[in-house]
Formats: structure tokens, C-alpha cells, sequence
């Protein structure tokens, strides 16, 4: 794990490539490669990404080899047009941070969900008008910087105002797992993709009984 976390710093694409197919090899489950190597080596880069201190070169070069690692570990790219449920993500306007919500995203279709992603820095309007086109269960944002937390409050009072207060919001990534759902006036604040993947099942589960 320590070689895959070294290659990710590094930036180094191929390499991180080649050490998460050894540890596919070893047995070493997708899960634990995300939480154990991709995100400690993320969190290694706090430092560098500051508002005081910015290498924008060395993280954009690190952020490509995460998304390397994702597609490597979830390789079932386009989401199915009918799945056990449907969801909609998003990185909400101002936030452009979008590593972990492909993650979620990944994890979730790899586990039969029907994901739409709204991408990053999306309004919180285009994320209701897309709740209510696709007929989501649940709205899913994914939020890394402390000042998108005003814009992750404004949901669920969005949705309502469309007659949607049935569709579930889920709240992830670094910034919002520091706040309770009660702050963020959200229904769950997931820890990790997994864990929020985990509560999505057990709504799923919940419709069809
Ligand atoms: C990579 C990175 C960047 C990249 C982003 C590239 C990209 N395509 O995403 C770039 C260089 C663009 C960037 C820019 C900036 N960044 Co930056 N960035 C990071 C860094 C180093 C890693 C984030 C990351 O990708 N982690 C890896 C992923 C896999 O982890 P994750 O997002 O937590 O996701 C996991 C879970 O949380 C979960 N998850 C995530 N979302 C969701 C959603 C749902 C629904 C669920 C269920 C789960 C879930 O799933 C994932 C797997 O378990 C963090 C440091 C950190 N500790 O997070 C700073 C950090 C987030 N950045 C920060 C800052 C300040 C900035 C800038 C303002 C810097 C600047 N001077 O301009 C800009 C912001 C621009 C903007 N308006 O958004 C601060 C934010 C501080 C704050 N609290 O507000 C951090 C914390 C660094 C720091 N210590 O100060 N950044």
C-alpha cells in the first residue's frame, strides 16, 4: 500500500496503475486500496494545497493518477439505463473538487445503482430540476471546501419547493463529514463512498419491501 500511496504522490500514472493491479493480485480489496492508498495519499497532499500554498502542477498530477487507480478498480463506466435505484451527484457551484464524488459515483454503479453526475460546481437549481427529470431517490453532493456548506443547506428546502421532500440527500467528502446532518440539514453524512454506498442499500432495500 505504502508503493501505491509513493507513485500517487508522484504523480506517476503508470506506476500507481501497475501497484494497484498487485495489490488486486494479493487479494487486497478495491475498498481498502480507495480508503487505506487514495485517500491517504490525498490527505499527504494537504499541505500543498492551501489557500496560502497552492501546487496546482503536483495535485492535478496526483488527481490523474487517482482517476486512473477508480477506473481501474470500477471499470464499469456508463451507468446502466435501468438500476436497482437512481441518483443524482454533484460538487455544488463553487466547489471544484470532483476526485471523491467519482469515486461515490464509481462505487455505486459498480454496485448496480443507476448514477446521474451532474459533474462539479453545479448549481443547486440544475441539481433539483435533474432530481425531478430522472425521478431520483436520492440527491448526492459531495463537498471539499468549507464555503459550498451554505449552498448543501439550501437543498433540501429546494426540494421541498418542487414537491420532491421524499428524495433522501446524502452529504459527503472532506468538508461536510466534519458537520452533522443536522447542520448541513441534510439526511446522512456519509465517511467514506463506502459508507454512504452502504446507507443508499439499505434505502433501496427499505422501497422494495
Ligand atoms: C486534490 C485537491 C484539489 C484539486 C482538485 C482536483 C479534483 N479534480 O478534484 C485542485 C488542485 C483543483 C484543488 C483546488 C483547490 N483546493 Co483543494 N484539495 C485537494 C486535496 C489535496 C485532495 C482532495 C481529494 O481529492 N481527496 C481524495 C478523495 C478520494 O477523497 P474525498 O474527496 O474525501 O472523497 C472520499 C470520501 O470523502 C467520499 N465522498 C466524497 N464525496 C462524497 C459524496 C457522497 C454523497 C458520498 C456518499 C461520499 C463522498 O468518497 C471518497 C472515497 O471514500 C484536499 C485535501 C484533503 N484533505 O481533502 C484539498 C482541499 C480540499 N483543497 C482546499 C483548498 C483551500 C483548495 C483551493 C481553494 C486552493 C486555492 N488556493 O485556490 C482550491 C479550491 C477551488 C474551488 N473553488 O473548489 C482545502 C479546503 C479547505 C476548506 N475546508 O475549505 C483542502 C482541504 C486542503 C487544505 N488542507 O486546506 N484542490
Amino acid at each position: 500500500m505504502d508503493k501505491l500511496v509513493e507513485t500517487l504522490l508522484q504523480g506517476d500514472h503508470v506506476g500507481a496503475l501497475s501497484e494497484a493491479r498487485r495489490l488486486l493480485a494479493l487479494g487486497i480489496a478495491p475498498e481498502r486500496i480507495v480508503t487505506d492508498g487514495m485517500e491517504t495519499a490525498m490527505r499527504r497532499l494537504d499541505d500543498k494545497c492551501t489557500v496560502e500554498s497552492f501546487n496546482l502542477l503536483e495535485i492535478m498530477l496526483a488527481g490523474r493518477a487517482v482517476s486512473a487507480v477508480v477506473n481501474e478498480l470500477y471499470p464499469e463506466g456508463a451507468p446502466p439505463a435501468q438500476g436497482r435505484a437512481t441518483f443524482v451527484i454533484a460538487s455544488l457551484e463553487g466547489d471544484i473538487h470532483d476526485l471523491g464524488k467519482n469515486v461515490t459515483r464509481m462505487v455505486l454503479i459498480g454496485k448496480g445503482y443507476r448514477v446521474v453526475d451532474l459533474g462539479k460546481d453545479c448549481p443547486v437549481e440544475t441539481l433539483v430540476n435533474a432530481a425531478e427529470r430522472e425521478h431520483a431517490d436520492a440527491v448526492l453532493v459531495s463537498g471539499l471546501i468549507t464555503p459550498v456548506i451554505p449552498q448543501v443547506r439550501k437543498l433540501r428546502p429546494a426540494l421541498a419547493a418542487r414537491g420532491l421532500d421524499g428524495i433522501k440527500v446524502v452529504a459527503g467528502g472532506a468538508a461536510l463529514k466534519q458537520a452533522t446532518a443536522e447542520e448541513l440539514n441534510v439526511d446522512y453524512v456519509a465517511e467514506t463512498a463506502f459508507d454512504g454506498a452502504r446507507y443508499l442499500e439499505q434505502l433501496a432495500r427499505r422501497k422494495t419491501e
